[in-house]
């Protein structure tokens, strides 16, 4: 080791460039030389100082990843690495995708890291139907948080404790706003949702890390359509749905997917209303998005 060697936390990155906060809370510019090396936010680089800029010399190992893949093939995208935490933030309007929170919740599941769903906007009301309830009844936290009137947002800090989290969802929920009450000095900016569309209008274009009163660490990112993890086998999707990898010990085939199998534990709890419809019908939706890539995936 020479003393221009360094090591630090990804706190911004855009393609081979990006920001490196190091020890005493400083950030400097990096730059990632060579094609083999790629980071995102949460990625530990050890690098070299040259002329007050650090050279990344190696992305250290990853705890976990949040990847996602295309809906239409090709090559998967890590958005975050070494997360602690996952919020998935949705709000009224614009109006909720609920299966996409289960696509995250299910992300966290495999990564594994913690998550919880934060309905925001609280001041616009919350979001009905039985999704909270069934969400809360299954162990996720669910916290609502008004960015407007400063409600619910140190539930938020307290929840991350110390750690690093993501704000995912819709564009146009609220996650912005959230970070600019939490940390004032974020000054990201907002924006509005479309009068025609309904929808948000992507106002955040890349994700940026920042530090909490609380001590965690918490990435803003831009706002999605839609998400499907990337996963190494469509069969690990089984795992990332918690209250059906519980029941799946009591399946009678130890391989069983829940779609037709006899004797099958998860479509029984879905006769008795243990399993809602609306998280199994996520599930399937998700196992054949999955496998429909995973088979267009193979090699010719
Ligand atoms: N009433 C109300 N409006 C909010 C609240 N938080 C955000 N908004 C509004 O919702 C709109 C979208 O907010 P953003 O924070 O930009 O949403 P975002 O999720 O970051 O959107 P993208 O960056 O596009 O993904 C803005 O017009 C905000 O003023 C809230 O707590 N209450
Ligand atoms: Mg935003
Ligand atoms: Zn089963």
């Amino acid at each position: 080791m020479t003393d221009h060697s360094l090591e630090g936390l990804v706190i911004a990155a855009h393609g081979r460039r990006g920001l490196l906060e190091v020890r005493d809370g400083r950030s400097l510019p990096y730059v990632l030389p060579g094609r083999g090396l790629a980071a995102v936010c949460g990625d530990r680089l050890a690098c070299e100082l040259v002329d007050g800029r650090a050279i990344c010399r190696a992305v250290l190992p990853r705890t976990s990843e949040l990847r996602r893949q295309p809906a239409a093939g090709g090559r998967t995208e890590v958005i975050a690495a070494n997360l602690t935490h996952l919020a998935v933030v949705i709000a009224t309007e614009p109006e909720p995708d609920l299966e996409l929170v289960d696509r995250y919740l299910c992300a966290a599941e495999l990564m594994p890291c913690a998550a919880a769903v934060v309905n925001g906007k609280a001041d616009l009301g919350t979001v009905t139907g039985e999704a909270l309830e069934a969400w809360r009844r299954i162990g996720y936290p669910v916290l609502t948080v008004s960015a407007r009137r400063g409600s619910g947002v140190a539930g938020l800090d307290r929840w991350l404790s110390g750690g690093i989290g993501i704000l995912v969802g819709q564009s146009g929920v609220g996650k912005s706003s959230l970070l600019n009450t939490l940390v004032p000095e974020a000054g990201l900016a907002t924006g509005e949702i479309s009068g025609s569309t309904g929808l948000g209008r992507h106002t955040t274009t890349a994700s940026v890390m920042h530090r909490l009163p609380g001590g965690g660490r918490l990435i803003d990112t831009p706002g999605v359509r839609g998400f499907i993890p990337a996963l190494q086998d469509p069969v690990r999707l089984r795992d990332g749905f918690r209250e059906m990898a519980a029941l799946a010990p009591r399946c009678h085939f130890a391989d069983c997917s829940h779609r037709h199998e006899p004797r099958c534990a998860v479509l029984a709890a879905l006769e008795n209303g243990e399993v809602t419809r609306r998280r199994y019908a996520s599930y399937r939706a998700m196992l054949a998005a999955v496998e429909r890539l995973s088979a267009s995936a193979r090699p010719r």
